[in-house]
């Protein structure tokens, strides 16, 4: 017995230092002091010891039991110490500064276009990226069987309807709705089958303009772009048309920007290769059969329109080699966004 009680002593002595709740060292008072423990047990069957061993089994578990009060009282100040400091708050450590966000490159650049476009008077409109076929094609003049249309260009709905490829609807339900002039530039997210790599996404960003009053000729539409790309890429930027076909514009063209960087002068520009230029999208001269589809006169109303892929823009700007990067939301790529001014 007496070697039980030096083991008990030395168990509930090791178990309640290693505790740090004081629920747990509360259920150890009980364990090892209370009415059914194995201590008072003991205690309790002292008379029924012969009396020769009743001395010295009465001291070891009166020292047993001092030994696990102890080792509770110093315990528990521990824990309340602890408790303490945790609880204190130092009032002169240094503010926590809070996780900012930012905005995304492509809305900083929309929000740039869209401001250079209210400072000519054009109104911002966005739509729905669900669309009907007529909307994003027949209103537009591109034929029943346009490659444009064929399933590996669009996504198509299975409730019916496609994801729009452009954001040319947009342009479509204004005119429906408003009589000319129009001024506006659409922008938002659109859809086209595409195998995602470097320089491909089959979700991408679209900017668009129109401007239909009487008598616009096609130098306005080369003024405005011009202007666009000055207040873009800088004061020194030229335009450059190109001649294209898209069959909602006639004339087309392709439009470049002079090389921001180089201005032309290095064959190894990183933005330009050497070419002097950047090509950025297309535009041209509304197609009276796109006048005809909202109901406007051709003969009475001439208009321009012009598209751009913000993304591209976008990579041009800061640099950035992967497509993917937009949409991936790695915050180690955002963030280098956080504090450009
Ligand atoms: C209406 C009439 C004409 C919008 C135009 C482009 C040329 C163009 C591309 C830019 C890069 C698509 O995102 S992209 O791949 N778009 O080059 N867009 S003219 O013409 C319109 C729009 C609406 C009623």
């Amino acid at each position: 017995m007496l070697e039980e009680l030096l083991q008990l002593q030395e168990i509930a002595v090791e178990e309640i230092l290693a505790t740090n709740q004081l629920k747990a060292l509360e259920d150890l008072r009980v364990k090892y002091l209370g009415r059914k423990s194995r201590l008072r047990n003991i205690m309790s069957s002292l008379g029924g010891l012969p009396t020769d061993q009743r001395p010295k089994i009465g001291q070891a578990a009166g020292e047993a039991q001092k030994a696990i009060q102890t080792a509770i009282a110093s315990q528990m100040s521990l824990i309340r110490e602890t408790e303490e400091s945790s609880s204190y708050i130092d009032v002169t450590l240094p503010g926590r500064v809070p996780d900012l966000g930012a905005p995304h490159p492509l809305i900083r650049l929309s929000y740039e276009l869209t401001d250079i476009f209210r400072g000519m008077g054009f109104e911002l409109f966005e739509g729905p990226e669900t669309e009907d076929e007529y909307h994003n094609f027949d209103a537009l003049n591109t034929p029943k069987d346009h490659p444009a249309r064929d399933l590996h260009d669009t996504f198509y709905l299975e409730a019916g309807g496609l994801l729009r490829t452009h954001t040319s609807t947009v342009q479509i339900r204004l005119m429906e709705n408003r009589q000319p002039p129009i001024r506006m530039i659409s922008l938002g997210r659109c859809y086209r089958k595409e195998t995602v790599d470097a320089t491909h996404h089959f979700a991408f960003h679209q900017m668009e303009g129109l401007f239909v009053d009487h008598n616009v000729s096609f130098a306005d539409l080369k003024g405005t772009i011009e202007a666009m790309g000055r207040q873009l890429l800088g004061p020194k930027t030229q335009v450059r048309f190109r001649s294209h076909f898209f069959p909602f514009t006639e004339p087309s063209v392709e439009y470049d920007f002079s090389c921001s960087l180089c201005h032309g002068a290095s064959k190894e520009c990183r933005i330009c290769k050497g070419t002097g230029w950047i090509e950025i999208a297309g535009a041209g001269m509304v197609d009276p059969a796109v006048f005809e589809s909202v109901g406007y006169d051709p003969e009475n109303y001439t208009g321009f329109a012009f598209g751009m892929g913000l993304e591209r823009i976008a990579m041009i700007r800061y640099g950035i080699d992967d497509v993917r990067l937009f949409l991936e939301n790695d915050l180690r790529f955002i963030r280098q966004f956080s504090n450009l001014r």
